[in-house]
């Protein structure tokens, strides 16, 4: 049922999501446009270029599944290899030319008499659309800590995701505050480095061992030969197999899973740290998985290096020549890097985005960013968000996750392809039903167990899916048409 009706589709971000979108509609001839706030593709991957950076999903699984890459230097791939394949596969796919650069979205008005969203960006253009895609990333607002004196310091001090290439690293006196993913990647890229990493550490992670290795010449040439062999790494037991374990622990925190994930951790932190001191610094004092694992083959070792200190105390204030420990220890420092997260709950905000009824984004989402299935709105038609809130979050990949949403927008679309209706959004009630039961079960969550962490909703409530990998490919795989509402025609 598709065809008989011509739309005009905005797709708000050049990054993994934006890019899966733009193939998707040209490959169905349609007319759409793709805005990006930056001069270049990537989003996440062209923002952040810090040293150390690695996506801790299997490189072979970190691809779109109609896009295999045999090249992949490594089991892990590195940030700027994965920058360099989305540039790669947007040439291939002839979506450049579809692409407006510097065009920050800067407000979405939704009109209920035409059906139409009216697009304004940044230099003040605006055009109008059927359908907006929000593929605008999670992770994109640098949180900077709230700590007295930061704009004091008088060396280099910068957010990872604006990484400093001018920063004094070699042989310098480094600070670096945070120790998410990005804080201990960066601590094994630089350790060798620098005359002396003091890593202030206000929660120890808990650390999963696993295989690194390097794709020969040889390797790389037989995946070329026989994608087949990159099948058998994307279906593995090893990967494919994980997530599954990994939705079934974080799900049932009590269930066997979560005791392997616990006891391969547990295993590996005792056996890897030698110095008793040390020790206790990195030891966690909450569960396993309740902030996003670290997957490293390394941090351990590296940790160990005599030029890094980590450093578990408070921090009273930032001074010019460094960081005040709240014991009056100063650390003098000539570089501060502050790995130290991302407001998670914006997605496209600031953008600002008006449904039905005057309804805006922010009030709709006043007590926390919610989309149904986490794709759709009610109250706000035509307005598909992919990787949106409430999604699956942990160490799978985000293009798989992506690529399954599109095939239920793609499913929301056809219906207003076929002429059936103009608009299409989800019902109040059945948001409300999915929310509760969300809620009720993300609560039972691993991430839910007593930690800090982004996963988190500003009521404490995980703001992920909290169900299994395989109940969420079976919810994308149709939609359930009785959840939504259509309105059938324009006014007259
Ligand atoms: P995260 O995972 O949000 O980590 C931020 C880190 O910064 C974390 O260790 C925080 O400690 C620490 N932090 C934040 N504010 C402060 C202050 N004020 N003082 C000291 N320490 C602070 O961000 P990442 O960039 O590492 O990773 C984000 C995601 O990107 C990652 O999960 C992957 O999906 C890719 P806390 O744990 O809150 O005590």
């Amino acid at each position: 049922m598709t065809g008989q009706r011509k739309l005009k589709y905005a797709i708000v971000g050049a990054g993994m999501a934006g890019i899966l979108a733009a193939i998707r509609l040209k490959e169905r001839g349609e007319d759409f446009t793709v805005f990006e706030k930056a001069d270049r593709i990537g989003g996440t991957w062209r923002e952040n270029r810090y040293p150390g950076l690695t996506c801790d999903v299997p490189a072979h699984a970190y691809t779109y599944s109609f896009e295999p890459y045999p090249d992949w230097r490594a089991y892990y791939a590195t940030g700027a290899e994965i920058q360099a394949y989305f540039e790669m596969v947007v040439a291939k796919y002839g979506i450049g030319p579809s692409i407006r650069f510097n065009s920050e979205v800067t407000a979405l008005d939704w009109d209920e008499g035409r059906a139409k969203w009216t697009l304004a960006h940044r230099n003040g253009e605006r055009d109008e659309f059927d359908v907006v895609i929000a593929a605008s990333g999670v992770l994109h607002h640098p949180k900077l800590p709230d700590i007295e004196g930061l704009e004091s310091f008088a060396g280099a001090a910068f957010h990872t995701a604006r990484w400093d290439d001018m920063a004094p690293i070699d042989g310098a006196r480094v600070g670096l505050i945070g120790s998410g993913s990005t804080g201990i990647q960066i601590v094994t890229a630089i350790n060798k480095k620098v005359e002396r990493l003091v890593h202030f550490q206000r929660s120890p992670q808990w650390v999963m061992p696993v295989p690194y290795f390097r794709y020969s010449e040889e390797e790389r040439a037989a995946f070329r030969q026989n994608p087949a062999l990159i099948d058998a790494i994307r279906f593995s037991d090893e990967y494919l197999g994980n997530v599954r374990r990994f939705t079934d622990a974080i799900t049932d925190v009590d269930g066997p899973q979560m005791k392997v994930i616990e006891d391969v951790c547990r295993d590996h932190f005792e056996n890897s740290i030698r110095d008793p001191e040390l020790k206790e610094k990195l030891r966690p004092n909450y569960r396993a998985a309740c902030k996003r694992l670290i997957y490293s083959w390394c941090y351990y070792e590296e940790v160990q290096h005599a030029a890094v200190h980590v450093e578990t105390g408070r921090i009273a204030r930032i001074e010019p020549k460094g960081v005040r420990m709240a014991d009056g220890t100063l650390h003098e420092l000539d570089t501060l890097i502050l790995a130290t997260g991302f407001h998670a709950d914006r997605f496209i905000r600031p953008a600002g985005v008006t449904g039905r009824g005057g309804l805006t984004l922010d009030a709709f989402w006043e007590q926390r960013p919610t989309a149904h299935y986490a794709v759709t709105l009610p109250d706000f038609p035509n307005f598909f968000m992919l990787n949106g809130p409430t999604g699956p979050v942990g160490n799978f990949s985000l293009i798989d996750i992506a690529e399954r949403q599109w095939g239920y927008v793609d499913q929301l679309i056809d219906i207003l392809r076929s002429g059936e209706a103009v608009a299409v959004a989800p019902t109040a009630a059945a948001h409300a039903g999915y929310e509760e039961r969300r809620i009720a079960a993300a609560k039972k969550t691993i991430f839910g167990s007593g930690c800090q962490s982004w996963y988190l909703d500003a009521t404490g409530v995980p703001a992920s899916w909290p169900w299994s990998y395989d109940a969420f490919v079976e919810a994308m795989a149709r939609p359930d048409f009785t959840d939504y509402a259509l309105t059938a025609s324009v006014d007259a």
